[in-house]
């Protein structure tokens, strides 16, 4: 019987590749059972994030004949990043896609990405993400109960508030803004004068609009699809921060795959990044036109105030290596110097 479903997987998987309507015949001899997969996200159903989210489930149900099936849960109705980082790891949900930011209370190391300036475009992210200084990092989750599978982007960072247009980090200045909760975001923007303010994502909307915070932080796509111009006035192209999304399933749920399904986790994962990807950036040449037409008042940081501002946030690198970070942030910057030889 092994042999004759290991004869039928080959052929079947190599007639499959030429006709992937024979996709449900190869998933037939596959060792897959129905399984139902609730995948949690805090963005809209409509985000990028949410198309992403969709664009897994097929991939999943096309590989597995129909058999695995994912259940998207968006809008935080799982809980925020850190509440569903911890659902996993107690096995009481299968997947979730967040922000690396929000790991760092599990692991120090994801604090990394988020210094600022870092990546000068996303070539560079992609290759530092996808490359062994990303997947080591994404290793480092297995001993706390995490599997993660792929980097998905959320984007480059741009401010928005209601106060007034930021032309210069001073205008930063008693400001309330919101950051994700993260070290590295609160000394930052409390190295430019504002008084940084950390707060899961599913309450951001509320205290804008409640002015508890007059401003916050995310890329143009996430602006758009959370609707922050209904509560924001001002919008600064600053990209002080590429921000990585990731992947991540429960280890408890996942050592029970078989290895077949792990196979199909994994490809659906891989299939879902590239498209993420291209969704993500085609969406954010969009986002800035749709914006200024919802009556945000946009302006660009000068090369010359990115420059002040990159050596306003110096000491937050040094204090950053001072923490114990020193050896990763020289192993991540010279991944970048040789991404950009
Ligand atoms: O749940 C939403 C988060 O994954 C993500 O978008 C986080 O960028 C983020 C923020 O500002 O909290």
């Amino acid at each position: 019987m092994k042999l004759f479903r290991t004869l039928l997987l080959a052929t079947g998987l190599a007639a499959a590749a030429l006709a992937p309507a024979l996709i449900p015949t190869v998933a037939a001899a596959q060792d897959i059972k129905p399984r139902i997969i609730r995948f949690g996200y805090g963005l809209s159903e409509s985000s990028n994030q949410g198309r992403a989210v969709k664009f897994f489930a097929e991939e999943m149900s096309k590989r597995s004949g129909g058999k695995l099936k994912v259940k998207g849960f968006g809008d935080a109705s799982l809980g925020n990043d850190i509440q569903m980082q911890n659902a996993l790891i107690g096995g009481a949900q299968e997947m979730m896609v967040g922000s690396t930011a929000t790991l760092v209370g599990i692991v120090k190391d994801f604090g990394v990405y988020d210094l600022p300036f870092l990546f000068n475009d996303e070539k560079e992210a992609d290759a530092v993400l996808d490359g062994p200084f990303g997947q080591k990092l994404i290793n480092s989750l297995n001993e706390k109960g995490l599997v993660g599978l792929v980097y998905w982007e959320n984007g480059f960072r741009n401010l928005t508030n209601s106060k007034r247009p930021i032309t210069k980090a001073e205008d930063l200045g008693g400001v309330k803004l919101r950051v994700m909760q993260n070290p590295v975001y609160i000394d930052m923007f409390n190295r430019f004068g504002a008084n940084a303010v950390p707060l899961a994502f599913s309450e951001l909307f509320t205290a804008l609009e409640t002015g508890t915070v007059d401003g916050q932080e995310n890329p143009v796509t996430t602006i758009q699809s959370s609707k922050f111009y209904e509560v924001q006035k001002y919008l600064t192209i600053s990209k002080h921060v590429y921000s990585p999304w990731i992947l991540l399933a429960s280890k408890r749920w996942y050592d029970g795959l078989s290895a077949d399904e792990k196979k199909i986790v994994q490809d659906s994962a891989i299939a879902s990044r590239d498209f993420e990807r291209k969704d993500s950036r085609e969406a954010s040449t969009q986002s800035i036109a749709y914006l200024k037409e919802k009556g945000m008042q946009i302006n660009e940081l000068s090369a010359a105030e990115l420059d002040r501002m990159r050596e306003l946030v110096k000491p937050a690198f040094d204090k950053y290596a001072a923490e114990g970070g020193a050896d990763l942030l020289k192993d991540l910057q010279a991944e970048i110097t040789k991404v950009r030889k």
